[in-house]
């Protein structure tokens, strides 16, 4: 008896969650893009501290006379080891490694400056935003330090309200992109460990009570319902807000209760947004002390059964995997121009489906994908060997889920969450897996759960995929690399895949490592022709596949890999792109274009 009354209160205290679990999300303010803003970005001195000598003294403990206090000798007699003023400076945005030779392979700390003129506005609040720093980042203002972040591939904030000052202000900013067997990703990946401010910098101004975010999508298998809620942030929480949608005549009213937080529900007559129609509406949140605009397009994604469904109508993913390794200039990809390089070439290849994988890219490129009409796949860096019984490893893991959620639920472009890739299976990482799905299906109900999942043979020639995660996740995500790692090119045309899973399953990669414009018969490795030859193989495979709903081969570009050692081939370089680091085509780029266009003629 008791039980059951247990179970009936859990049961109406999980009902009672809104969408937003409160007070496990970070405080992160949404659409940056859409509000008053002053840009940081540009020239940051700098200081390289391999030893974290501006942190630690000489006994290895944290001291107050760090570099984050900016000294200055007083007299010509004072000692003072090191002068921002007199340092090199690095670029922000942007990756060390590829800004200074001498940065190349470097993993470890450095102290990032940028003196800010500032002059406080009355009745506003400030806050310092940053699109992402790799891997862990320590904020100070004016010498006194403001707040730390750990992960290098979401966003992070700060308030500065009572800390700017009128005129010269500091920020100083130690990165630190050393690798962690706890962390997230952990030490081992096929990437290169990009280190510093790796996006955008900026100060954001909001009255003293804004609009923190919102949600506004369509509900759940509705076409003419929008649903969602607002969270305000300051002294004045319950007031009216008014959901805007000019174009549509549409002009809801809410109120916010004591926390600031109003859901709402209203029915639209609407255009939906496809990769062929890629409709944005523009959207006004306006409350009684704040307003902003945002652009969005608004669509349902749906299974049922092997199908995916976009708008109620089964689709199939014409995709490709993607690095935030910026094209032909090399480096972490962090803008509009990059996200429009890379995106052309997809389109190209007749896609109309990205795997940005192993980490959420920068905001600019799910933005474009907005609007050109690419349906997105996002994930998060749990990565092949996480430590799945550690709980700080986890708590990283959600706060990542979690941070990549809060900035791009309200883009149509993105379809599904990914949990996970390549992760070796056992009962610890089906409970930290099955925790993350929780999080993400509470945070956001209208989207789609998958992970990257392996398989085994049950005989010589039959794959099999019955990971028991798959029970808890949507879509199916198969990565195999028959051909490569897994025999030779033909090998692909004799095996078959089977799945306990009746649920649509993507190949979420395969592939092939060869060197632009190098040559030789389809048995030589590296060459254009081998890679090609398990191209070719593939696609009989996947004919073979009865509930295959979408493809994503292993990678639109060649990408930079500490892993990749071989002189003359890799040097560095993961070789698996259809396109080189220069921007070349390989021989394997026409024929998925070609295995693209069919589809694309056949669903028509
Ligand atoms: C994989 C990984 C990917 C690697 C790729 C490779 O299975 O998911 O991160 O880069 O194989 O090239 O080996």
């Amino acid at each position: 008896m008791k039980s059951r009354h247990f179970k009936i209160l859990l049961f109406s205290i999980m009902i009672s969650f809104s969408a937003y679990p409160q007070g496990s999300a970070p405080m992160l303010i949404t659409n940056i893009p859409g509000r008053e803003t002053i840009n940081l970005n540009g020239g940051w001195q700098i200081i390289i501290d391999p030893y974290e000598n501006g942190f630690y003294n000489y006994r290895y403990q944290e001291h107050d006379g760090g570099f984050f206090r900016n000294a200055k000798p007083q007299s010509k007699s004072d000692l003072i080891e090191y002068d921002f003023d007199a340092a090199p400076t690095l670029s922000v945005p942007g990756d060390w490694n590829t800004q200074r030779e001498d940065l190349f392979f470097y993993e470890g700390t450095i102290w990032y400056k940028k003196s800010i003129d500032y002059s406080p506005k009355p009745n506003q609040r400030v806050f310092v935003y940053f699109g992402a720093a790799n891997y862990h980042a320590i904020v100070y203002v004016n010498g006194k330090k403001i707040g730390e972040h750990t992960g290098g591939f979401t966003p992070f904030n700060f308030e500065l309200s009572d800390i700017l000052t009128e005129g010269d202000n500091f920020i100083i900013v130690k990165v630190d992109n050393q690798r962690y067997r706890e962390g997230v990703p952990t030490v081992n990946t096929d990437w290169w460990n990009y280190g510093g401010l790796t996006r955008p910098v900026h100060l954001v101004e909001v009255p003293q009570t804004f609009i923190q975010d919102y949600f506004i999508q369509l509900e759940k298998g509705s076409q003419k319902t929008i649903g969602g809620w607002v969270q305000l942030n300051g002294g004045q929480q319950a007031q009216t807000v008014k959901v805007h949608i000019p174009e549509t005549g549409i002009s809801h009213t809410l109120r916010t209760d004591s926390s600031g937080y109003g859901e709402f529900s209203f029915s639209a007559d609407l255009t939906l947004w496809s990769p062929e129609n890629p409709k944005l509406y523009d959207v006004v949140v306006e409350s009684e002390t704040d307003g902003i605009d945002d652009r969005i397009g608004f669509r349902t994604i749906e299974t049922r059964g092997a199908d995916i469904l976009l708008n109620g109508k089964s689709i199939f993913l014409r995709g490709i995997c993607l690095h935030e390794e910026a094209p032909i200039r090399t480096g972490r990809a962090f803008s509009r121009e990059d996200a429009a390089i890379a995106l052309g070439w997809a389109k190209e290849l007749n896609c109309n489906f990205l795997r940005l994988a192993h980490y959420p890219h920068n905001e600019a490129i799910v933005r474009l994908a907005d609007e050109l009409g690419f349906l997105l796949w996002s994930e998060i860096p749990v990565y092949w060997t996480i430590l799945w019984e550690n709980t700080e490893t986890f708590d990283n893991a959600a706060q990542q889920l979690r941070e990549n959620i809060i900035r791009d639920k309200n883009r149509a472009s993105i379809i599904m969450w990914s949990m996970a890739n390549e992760t070796p299976l056992s009962n610890a990482r089906l409970t930290f897996l099955k925790k993350l799905t929780t999080i993400t299906r509470q945070m956001d109900p209208t989207r789609l759960v998958t992970a990257a999942l392996e398989g085994h043979y049950i005989d010589d020639n039959t794959q099999m995929i019955d990971d028991p995660f798959g029970e808890f996740i949507d879509v199916i995500g198969r990565n195999e690399y028959l051909g490569w790692y897994d025999g030779l090119p033909e090998k692909a045309s004799i095996v078959t895949l089977k799945t306990i899973y009746d649920k649509p399953l993507i190949i979420s990669e395969f592939g092939a490592g060869a060197l632009y414009n190098f040559h030789g018969d389809a048995l030589t490795r590296w060459t254009e022709e081998y890679q090609e030859s398990v191209y070719k193989n593939q696609l009989e495979f996947l004919k073979k596949i009865p509930t295959l709903r979408g493809t994503a081969p292993w990678i639109l570009t060649d990408f930079r890999s500490p892993r990749r050692p071989l002189a003359g081939i890799q040097d560095w370089w993961n070789r698996k792109g259809l396109i080189s680091d220069r921007g070349e085509k390989k021989k394997a780029f026409y024929v998925m274009q070609k295995y693209y266009q069919e589809i694309k003629s056949q669903h028509k």
